[in-house]
This record gives structure tokens, C-alpha cells and sequence, in this order.
């Protein structure tokens, strides 16, 4: 017996297997739910092809969320081929590299609006194209970091996305919470994905991370996975509009001590 049992689930942002959002499938699988997938072009497919046979998934969509006509294209194969869904997950995000460091202020209007884009509308427009066909019961999830509340070293225009993104979740948990549709976030601790790999100084604040927390370790996609199924599955019927924290309890920190 699993958690999501006769629920199917439609999950975008899947690179490779050590995407975030593979950690929630997985998860997702594991508990039963019927998996559909959505990546970000034909230059993925080869990736992600191998990884939907794993969890029996017959249903994988490319979607460049930049494009409404590509999102209005998932929202209508999706109809087609599952009716309606239950679980819609968002695990997306992108700035130009280079506005990943150095000083805030060098933020470009063109980077500003293209990190926004990706990073922040993709999720509302998703909700929208999908809002006809999620049943009642259902949830959206979406993946945040605390760089959203606190300044991150180079997280920058990344963290004025998430700090939306957040805003984004309240508002949509409540335009959704009248069809029983619930809306909410996890703040993921780092974890070493392609979106992390090659970010400046990520290593060594990753390790740093593991010394400092209270749990004294870093944070899984399989950890990630695990609180989804709570956010996703009946377990967490009256809770929406909320970002929880799988962080190893870093963000209760205030000032850190000598670390042993
Ligand atoms: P990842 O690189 O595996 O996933 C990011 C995904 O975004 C990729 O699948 C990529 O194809 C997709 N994407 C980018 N532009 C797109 C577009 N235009 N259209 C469609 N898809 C597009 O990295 P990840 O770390 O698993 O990131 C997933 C989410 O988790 C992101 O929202 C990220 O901000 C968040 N997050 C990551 C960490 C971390 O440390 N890795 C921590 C907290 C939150
Ligand atoms: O949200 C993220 C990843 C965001 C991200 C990363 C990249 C790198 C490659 C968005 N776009 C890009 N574009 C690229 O070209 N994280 C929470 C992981 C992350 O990214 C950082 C971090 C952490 C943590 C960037 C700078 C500082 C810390």
C-alpha cells in the first residue's frame, strides 16, 4: 500500500539522475503514483528516455517552459493521455551564469527578466495550463532555496527569483485552495546537481554546510523525495502556501559556532 496510490503525477525538471526532480520521482514511484515526465529539450531525451523506463513511465513530454505554446502543448498531451492528474511538480530554474557572481548590482535587465521567466513565471503559467485537469485533492510543488530570505554568496538575482517564486506559492495556495488543490514549496539544503556543479565556491560551501548544520550532514535528492510524498500525498491535506525546510536544519541557525 502506498501514499500515492491511483494518483498520477506529472513531474518537470528531470536532467539527469541526479536531478532533484528524479529524486521525487523516484520517491513518487515508490508510493505508487502513476509518473509522467516533462524535461527542457531534444538535447535532453537521451538522458531522461533511460530514467522514465525505471519508473514505468510511458508519458515523457518535452516542454521549454520560456514558450507558452510548449506549455499549452504539455497541458493538452497530458489531458489526452492520463485525463486528469493529481501532482504537478516544478523543479526548474536558470540564470546566466555569470550573474551567478559577483556583486548583486551587476545584475543585467535582460538576466533579471530571463532568471524571472524560467525561474518564477514557468511556475504560475504551469498551474494555469494545468488547472483544468487536476482533481480535487491534488498539489503543486515547487523547489526553493533559503537564498530567497538570506543573502548566499552569488546566489543573487537566483535569490530575488526564489523570494517570488515563494511569493508565487502563497498566492497560487490560495486562488487554488477552493478546488482543493494545495500549493507549496521545500527549501532544499545544497545538493550537487547539475544546476550546482561549476557554481562558484559551491564545493566548499557545500562542505562547510555539513560541519554547520545541525544534523551535521548534507541534504539527499532521496531526502527531498521523502517530504514530497508527505506535500503531495492526503497526509498533508490542510497544509498549503508553505515552504518547508529539508535543510538538515540549517536556516534556524543564527549565529554559528566553532564547529569541532
Ligand atoms: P537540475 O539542473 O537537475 O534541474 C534544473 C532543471 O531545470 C533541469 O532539468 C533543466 O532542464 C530545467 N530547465 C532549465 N531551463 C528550463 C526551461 N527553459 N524549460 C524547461 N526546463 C528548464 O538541478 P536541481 O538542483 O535539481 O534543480 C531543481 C530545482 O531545485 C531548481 O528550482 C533549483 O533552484 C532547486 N534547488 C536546488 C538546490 C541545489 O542545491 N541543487 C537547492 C535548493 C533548491
Ligand atoms: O537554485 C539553485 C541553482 C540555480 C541555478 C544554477 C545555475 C548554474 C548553471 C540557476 N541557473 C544556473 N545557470 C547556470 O548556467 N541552487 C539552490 C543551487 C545553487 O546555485 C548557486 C548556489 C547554490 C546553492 C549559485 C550560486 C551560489 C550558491
Amino acid at each position: 500500500m502506498g501514499l500515492l496510490d491511483g494518483k498520477v503525477a506529472m513531474v518537470f525538471g528531470v536532467a539527469n539522475e541526479r536531478s532533484i526532480a528524479w529524486g521525487i520521482t523516484k520517491a513518487f514511484y515508490q508510493q505508487g503514483a502513476q509518473i509522467g515526465l516533462s524535461y527542457a529539450g531534444e538535447m535532453l531525451e537521451r538522458r531522461v528516455k533511460p530514467l522514465a523506463e525505471q519508473v514505468n513511465c510511458t508519458f515523457i513530454e518535452p516542454c521549454d517552459v520560456a514558450d507558452d505554446q510548449q506549455i499549452t502543448r504539455v497541458a493538452q498531451r497530458t489531458a489526452e493521455h492520463f485525463g486528469n492528474i493529481d501532482i504537478l511538480v516544478h523543479a526548474i530554474a536558470f540564470a546566466n551564469r555569470d550573474e551567478l557572481q559577483g556583486a548583486y548590482y551587476n545584475t543585467s535587465r535582460s538576466g533579471f527578466h530571463l532568471a524571472m521567466d524560467i525561474s518564477v513565471y514557468s511556475f504560475t503559467a504551469l498551474a494555469r495550463a494545468f488547472q483544468p485537469i487536476l482533481r480535487p485533492g491534488g498539489a503543486l510543488l515547487t523547489l526553493t532555496y533559503y537564498g530567497s530570505d538570506k543573502v548566499a554568496p552569488n546566489y543573487n538575482v537566483m535569490g530575488v527569483a526564489k523570494a517570488a517564486l515563494e511569493a508565487s506559492v502563497r498566492y497560487l495556495a490560495n486562488d487554488f485552495g477552493s478546488q482543493n488543490v494545495r500549493v507549496n514549496a521545500i527549501s532544499a539544503g545544497p545538493i550537487r546537481t547539475l544546476a550546482a556543479a561549476g557554481v562558484s565556491g559551491f564545493k566548499n560551501m557545500y562542505q562547510k554546510y555539513a560541519e554547520i548544520a545541525p544534523l551535521r550532514t548534507n541534504v539527499t535528492s532521496e531526502d527531498v523525495g521523502n517530504a514530497a510524498i508527505f506535500l503531495c500525498s492526503d497526509l498533508a491535506a490542510k497544509t498549503t502556501g508553505q515552504v518547508l525546510f529539508v535543510d538538515a536544519g540549517y536556516s534556524i541557525l543564527g549565529i554559528v559556532e566553532e564547529v569541532d
